[in-house]
Parts: C-alpha cells; sequence; structure tokens
C-alpha cells in the first residue's frame, strides 16, 4: 500500500519556526504573531497530486503540485520569495526541494505512527513540525 497523507492534521508542535522565520527574512512583528499560531493541514492526495492547504487564523497557504512536475512557487503570504519547485518520493517520504534565492531551501513530509510530521528548511536552519489527525 503506498503512504497516504490524506487528512486534516492539527500542529501539536513546532521546534525552531523562530529560526526557520529568521532564516526566510520574515520581521519581528509577523514572526511574533506567526508564532503563537497552531495551523491546520488539509491534505488531499490522489496518487502523486497533492493538494495542502495550510491554515491558520492569521494567513493561509494553498500548494497543489504532482510529485516528480517542476512548478513555479510564489509563497504568497509567507516570504513572498517565488522559487522553483520541485517534490519527489524519497521511499515514503515526499520531499520538496525549493531553488531560489534562498540556499538549502525545501521541507520533507513523512508519517510515523498516526502522525504527520515536516521539517522546513532554509539555509542552515530547520524547523520540525509534528500534527495529529484532527
Ligand atoms: C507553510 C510559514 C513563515 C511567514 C505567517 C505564518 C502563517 C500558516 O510550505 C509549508 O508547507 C508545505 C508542506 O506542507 C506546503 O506548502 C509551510 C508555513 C511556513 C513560513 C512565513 C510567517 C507568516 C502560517 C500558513
Amino acid at each position: 500500500m503506498p503512504v497516504d497523507f490524506s487528512g486534516t492534521w492539527n500542529l501539536v508542535s513546532n521546534d525552531n519556526f523562530e529560526g526557520y522565520m529568521v532564516a526566510l527574512g520574515i520581521d519581528f512583528a509577523t514572526r511574533k504573531i506567526a508564532k503563537m499560531l497552531k495551523p491546520q493541514k488539509v491534505i488531499k492526495q490522489d496518487g502523486d497530486s497533492f493538494y495542502i492547504h495550510t491554515t491558520s487564523t492569521f494567513r493561509d497557504y494553498l500548494l497543489e503540485f504532482k510529485v516528480g512536475e517542476e512548478f513555479e512557487e510564489d509563497n504568497k503570504g509567507l516570504d513572498n520569495r517565488k522559487c522553483k519547485s520541485l517534490v519527489t518520493w524519497e521511499n515514503d517520504k515526499l520531499v520538496c526541494v525549493q531553488t531560489g534565492e534562498k540556499k538549502n531551501r525545501g521541507w520533507t513530509h513523512w508519517l510515523e505512527g498516526d502522525d504527520l510530521h515536516l521539517e522546513l528548511r532554509c539555509e542552515n536552519q530547520v524547523c520540525k513540525q509534528v500534527f495529529k489527525r484532527a
């Protein structure tokens, strides 16, 4: 059975989100609000087609892609930098490389038990998020 990330997921831990946001150049006032948030992710997966909607009381972000197909990402409402993104499978992990102005930018999703894990990377910063099913 291939891995299926579909579902509604609530953030339960968020390690070094501050460092990740600093690396992205997010201003102090925005960081202060952003780090209080408990975002929810709604993921719809149909084979290699993904819809990932991250929502919060402050901002939300929608990403749709197919694994193996590079796309333009605008990061609207986040750092607003454009990049070229490519998501691939590495075994059962979903790995995104975001090529652009920021070095070493990307993220990895995987399932562990019934939890959804997300590692967000930018430059020398790694943020680790864990989500539980709503
Ligand atoms: C998306 C936030 C910090 C700006 C607001 C914070 C709003 C809720 O890209 C992401 O996930 C991938 C993988 O699931 C799918 O797009 C992470 C949150 C990153 C970066 C920037 C702070 C302002 C948080 C949208």
